[in-house]
């Protein structure tokens, strides 16, 4: 059975609303902004699949790597049966890899994801290793959460994932709000798989998020494109420059998009105009990095009781499952 939430699901047009109320409030922001989840479009979502095959960036072939190997062992302790749910599903890839690895099966699967396409991926992708009963999510974090509660069978326990660092996105306090919110979710001997990018060396990390092939300036100017396409703006896309920068202070990497010169803006959608100054920049997605212990201890501060870990030592990369 493979089925499609639909419930409560807003418009076309209420999505662009607020895809515009959004752009117009971050973009007048100091310094100016816009939310990472709008990189996420079709073009966006297939732009980061290529990020993921991209030597300098390790997250996503270091995780499938754990998730392949430890598998039973992470769902050793859940009641039978399990029924997996991940958050940010993407194209679906690293679930396949662990429900394959699992070697058992699922009552069912639920996927949620902001980019209908991404989804689309990971539904077949499912389907094709056999996965039973698969449940789609277009919807954000949060209103994923609370369908997956609805929609999970009363049998057994239920495995969230919350993979490749997307928990990097989140400042400190927006991150344990979500870690709690994920535990209210849960019931007793439930769990959450959670994928940690560590710190590691400057150059590493610069590497990651300004490849040499480009991919990634691609992948943060799309969002301009985006803006173009969606909302009637008129962002020239060689007027800016990705850059990726290491905050030391904070431990997170920044994109941003700078503008090379003194330039206008307008976008339709808002009636809305805008002057960038030479070198002036939008802050486009905040990647936090972790240290091992730093997963466990906010596990414990949302109310999770334990964790585990496996470390893949050398990517600097952590899985922790944190039990109900
Ligand atoms: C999907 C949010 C985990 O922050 O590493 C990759 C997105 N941005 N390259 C990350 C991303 C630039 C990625 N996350």
């Amino acid at each position: 059975m493979i089925e499609s939430s639909a419930e409560a699901e807003p418009s076309a047009t209420e999505r662009r609303e607020a895809f515009a109320a959004d752009v117009c409030e971050y973009l007048q922001r100091s310094p100016r902004q816009l939310p990472s989840r709008y990189l996420y479009d079709a073009l966006g979502s297939a732009l980061f699949d290529a990020i993921c095959r991209l030597p300098w960036y390790r997250i996503t072939r270091a995780e499938s790597a754990l998730l392949s190997r430890h598998a039973r062992r992470i769902l050793g302790p859940l009641a039978r049966p399990v029924s997996l749910a991940e958050l940010g599903c993407g194209s679906g890839e690293k679930l396949a890899v662990f429900a394959s690895a699992a070697g058992e099966a699922f009552p069912t699967i639920q996927l949620v994801d902001i980019s209908p396409a991404a989804l689309e991926t990971a539904r077949s992708r499912l389907k094709a290793i056999g996965a039973r009963s698969i449940v789609a999510h277009h919807a954000t974090y949060a209103d994923g959460l609370e369908r997956i509660a609805r929609h999970r069978p009363r049998e057994g326990s239920l495995l969230v994932l919350f993979l490749g660092s997307n928990i990097g996105n989140f400042d400190p306090p927006a991150a344990g709000e979500l870690l709690a919110g994920i535990r209210r979710s849960l019931r007793e001997r439930d769990a959450l798989l959670i994928g940690h990018d560590l710190v590691k060396p400057e150059p590493e990390l610069l590497r990651a998020y300004d490849d040499p092939l480009q991919v990634t300036a691609a992948f943060n100017r799309n969002l301009l494109r985006r803006i173009n396409d969606e909302l009637g703006g008129t962002f020239d896309l060689e007027g800016f420059a990705h850059r990726a920068v290491w905050n030391a202070v904070e431990r997170r990497v920044e994109m941003h998009l700078v503008s090379r010169r003194r330039q206008h803006v307008r976008i339709a959608a808002g009636s809305f105009e805008l002057t960038f100054e030479p070198e002036e920049y939008i802050w486009t997605e905040s990647s936090y990095k972790y240290q091992a212990s730093q997963a466990l201890e906010e596990g414990r501060a949302a109310g999770f009781t334990g964790g585990e870990q496996w470390i893949d030592a050398e990517a600097r990369f952590a899985l922790t499952r944190l039990s109900v």
